[in-house]
């Protein structure tokens, strides 16, 4: 995995950067910010800028990039929340979240997912505790392609860490020196498989918010349905990207193309690599390269849980404006 530590000297000005950032504007999530926040990013170092723009555009196979330095006050933001509602003293670590996204591409959020929030919260919630979900805590969040049961999934998605105190480790593989053989790259090419919606788009997160209920869009641009047939490699042969959630994959019914898969999943989780993240630390993670994931923990509830801060980023927005309704919105219905 790549990893780029932040100088004194970018620290200070991201901090800077930051404040500038926060005393814009109150709604961190809104279309403004966003865009503003777009524009001041370009202010951070250029070394920083140049590493990011290399992720995008060169896409190394590793599919992630760590990010550490930034510095997080852990009394300013308080406890670890049990619920999601208290955001008011996460506001500077969510800027410096909102503006590293914005190097990458734009934020989207989910009307399913988070009540329709851009800024996700990742913290162990009691009654998730032992789901497959980013919320939950006992059961290992099996590794996964974010959202892949869904056509306008992010490219990326960002991890922010404001504490970590049993660093508890995020997972991370990829295709890096993986060989599959020919005809095992064929069947995973092939519209063969379905995936399910994970449970954070099942209404386990909060309520869809008013007047965003999740709505239909046949000719929209919205994809296929979810459990469409679809290929789990694609775009270059040489270097295909990913698309697979093997928790809620079935088997497919030829057993050929369920032995294609099972070799795939076997070459990722011989790949599979732990990170635990530090306060402060970003973890970019390719959403065509890598898959993701977390060990499990056993969380106390205590206000000193593990506590990330998510963002989703698309390299284009165009291909969701049907299904966000207004060039203003961030959210997928
Ligand atoms: O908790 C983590 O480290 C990752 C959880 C996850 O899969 C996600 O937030 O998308
Ligand atoms: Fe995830």
């Amino acid at each position: 995995m790549e990893r780029l530590t932040l100088h004194h000297s970018e620290v200070s000005q991201i901090a800077a950067l930051v404040e500038e950032a926060i005393a814009l504007n109150d709604d961190l999530e809104s279309a403004d910010f966003l865009q503003e926040a777009a524009v001041l990013a370009q202010e951070f170092s250029r070394r920083l800028r140049r590493r990011m723009m290399r992720f995008r555009l060169e896409e190394p196979t590793g599919g992630a990039l760590l990010i550490s330095g930034m510095v997080v006050d852990d009394e300013r933001i308080g406890p670890t929340p049990s619920s999601l509602d208290q955001r008011r003293r996460t506001r500077h670590e969510e800027a410096y979240l909102v503006l590293v996204s914005s190097l990458l591409g734009d934020l989207i959020g989910w009307a399913t997912q988070q009540s329709g929030h851009v800024i996700h919260e990742v913290f162990p919630i009691r009654d998730h505790e032992h789901m497959q979900i980013g919320t939950g805590c006992r059961q290992l969040l099996w590794w996964h392609t974010e959202d892949a049961f869904h056509p306008l999934r992010a490219d990326y998605l960002a991890l922010l860490c404001l504490r970590n105190p049993q660093r508890t480790p995020t997972t991370l593989a990829s295709l890096q020196g993986v060989h599959l053989d020919e005809e095992t790259i064929d069947l995973l090419f092939a519209p063969l498989y379905t995936i399910r919606p994970d449970e954070s788009h099942l209404g386990r997160t909060g309520p869809v918010p008013d007047g965003m209920a999740p709505i239909t869009l046949p000719d929209a641009g919205a994809g296929p349905a979810p459990l469409e047939k679809v290929s789990v490699l694609f775009g270059e042969r040489s270097r295909p990207y990913l698309r697979l959630d093997p928790y809620f994959m079935d088997a497919p019914a030829e057993p050929q193309a369920a032995r294609a898969l099972e070799t795939l999943v076997d070459r990722l989780d011989a790949n599979l690599i732990d990170v635990a993240l530090s306060p402060g630390d970003v973890l970019l993670v390719d959403n065509f390269r890598a898959v993701h994931g977390r060990r499990p923990f056993q969380a106390r509830y205590d206000g000193a849980d593990r506590w990330l801060k998510r963002t989703l980023i698309v390299r284009d927005l165009r291909k969701s404006l049907a299904a966000r309704g207004a060039v203003e919105s961030r959210i997928i219905r």
